[in-house]
């Protein structure tokens, strides 16, 4: 019989500073990402510049909330992640649950927002929402990482 072959997605996680001010916070989140099935392929510590956040956040310019974000994102180090499994893209969004922490409590109480999300700002995770934008992303923070050279079955 032919093994069944398992398709693997690629996407960018963030956690973000309020998470890395906490050395206690990361070992649990990749805890949850190893719980789910996902892998982390590459890591990296980043401290943004106002123009990096800038760039990363600007289809957010101009909203009321784009000050407070780009604040919030260059306030200290923060980690970058490409993370791996079969549907990477939407378990890493659901892992994380709902942008507002408030709503997460009330309706996705198990998630990593509701766990540890502080304000709608300072949401502490980001997660890729498509195949597109995880491509984009992932070229942000890894320019050297060349994803079509990554295995996508196993
Ligand atoms: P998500 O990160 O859940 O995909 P986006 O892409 O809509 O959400 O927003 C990017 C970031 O902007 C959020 N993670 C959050 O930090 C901030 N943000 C979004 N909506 C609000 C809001 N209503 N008030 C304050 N900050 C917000």
């Amino acid at each position: 019989m032919r093994p069944s072959v398992i398709r693997k997605q690629l996407t960018l996680a963030l956690l973000k500073p309020d998470i890395c001010a906490n050395a206690s916070l990361p070992p649990k989140v990749y805890e949850a990402i190893a719980n789910r099935s996902l892998t982390i392929v590459k890591q990296r510590d980043v401290l943004w510049t106002e123009a990096q956040a800038g760039a990363f956040y600007a289809e957010h310019q101009g909203k009321f909330f784009y000050q407070r974000l780009c604040g919030y994102m260059t306030s200290g180090p923060f980690q970058a992640l490409i993370l791996s499994g079969p549907d990477a893209i939407k378990e890493w969004r659901s892992l994380i649950g709902p942008t507002h922490p408030v709503r997460a409590r009330i309706h996705q109480p198990t998630t990593l927002r509701s766990l540890y999300g502080l304000t709608d700002t300072r949401n502490s995770f980001h997660g890729s929402d498509s195949v597109e934008t995880a491509r984009r992303e992932i070229e942000f923070f890894f320019p050297t990482f060349d994803p079509e050279a990554y295995p996508t079955s196993s």
